[in-house]
């Protein structure tokens, strides 16, 4: 049995056109914890998904607020890892490249990655919940002269709130479409630290193998995605990446 580092370089080393599916396993190591992890102390008692919802915020927007700034914190302290460099690398062995990530962290950018496709917002923006200017109406809160928690739009009195897709909210459609148009155009997929819960985002892996790439997927775990890769690298992406790269370099 070749091991299966050699069997995703044979792959990849036939493909022009490569997509990549990242989640939060790839930002893991850098100190982030992901959707499944329960999050730390004062957080702890509460489901993500119960948090990251629009309900949730009209409810308790000083709650939902609150948790976003703690989380903004986290990625403001966060680096990129090992992962996010190499991937980062990897752009030089193929023509074309694109990074569709889940995560809204900038992570992916700070490593280098010159593509990204961010499918569910970006935590260190924040806009105009009416988006009253616009879609979105992003809103610099650090020129807001206010220690309202949440404050207020500028321009309408409608309440900020953190530039990221909400559960039951339908995602930034420029995305979309040219996260499905790369999956459809992929020779090859690789899906990185995703549980492959979450739709659309989860649904791309199947349209690249539907349109004949094959799969590859880095991650410690199974997860909805591991019954269609073809390759599976069993391990962190912190881990993997860098020897995969190894791995293509040796290949020249
Ligand atoms: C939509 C931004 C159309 C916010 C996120 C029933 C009722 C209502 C809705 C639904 C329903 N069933 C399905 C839906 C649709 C719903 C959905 O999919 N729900 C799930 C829970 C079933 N989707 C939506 O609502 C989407 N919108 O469908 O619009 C529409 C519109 C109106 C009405 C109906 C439909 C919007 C989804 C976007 C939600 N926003 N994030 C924020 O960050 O606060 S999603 C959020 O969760 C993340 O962005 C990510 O996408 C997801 C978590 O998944 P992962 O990234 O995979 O992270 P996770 O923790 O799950 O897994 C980590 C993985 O890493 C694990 O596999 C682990 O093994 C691995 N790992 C760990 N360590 C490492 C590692 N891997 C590598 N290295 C390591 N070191
Ligand atoms: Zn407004």
């Amino acid at each position: 049995m070749t091991d299966p580092i050699q069997q995703v370089v044979t792959i990849l080393k036939q493909a022009q056109r490569l997509a990549v599916l990242t989640g939060a396993g790839v930002s893991k190591e850098s100190g982030v914890p992901t959707f499944r992890d329960a999050l730390e102390g004062l957080w702890a008692r509460y489901d993500p998904q119960q948090l990251a919802t629009p309900d949730a915020f009209q409810r308790n927007p000083k709650l939902v607020w609150d948790w976003y700034e703690y989380r903004r914190q986290m990625v403001r302290m966060a680096e990129p890892n090992p992962g996010h460099y190499a991937l980062a690398a990897l752009e030089s062995y193929f023509p074309e490249m694109v990074v569709i990530t889940q995560n809204v962290d900038d992570l992916h950018e700070q490593a280098g990655s010159s593509d990204v496709i961010h499918l569910h917002g970006n935590i260190a923006q924040s806009k105009c919940f009416a988006n009253c200017q616009g879609v979105p109406t992003l809103i610099d809160v650090a020129e807001l002269d206010t220690d309202e928690t949440p404050p207020k739009c500028p321009h309408c009195g409608a309440y900020v709130r953190p530039d990221v897709v909400w559960f039951g909210e339908i995602l930034p459609e420029d995305a979309l479409l040219r996260a499905y148009h790369i999956s459809e155009q992929a020779d090859v997929m690789l899906v990185i630290g995703t549980s492959g819960m979450v739709t659309p985002a989860a649904n791309l892996p199947e349209v690249a193998q539907y349109n004949g790439a094959p799969v590859i997927e880095v991650n410690p775990d199974t997860s909805m995605i591991t019954r269609i890769a073809s390759v599976k690298l069993d391990g962190p992406s912190g881990v993997m990446l860098p020897r995969l790269l190894e791995a293509l370099r040796n290949d020249d």
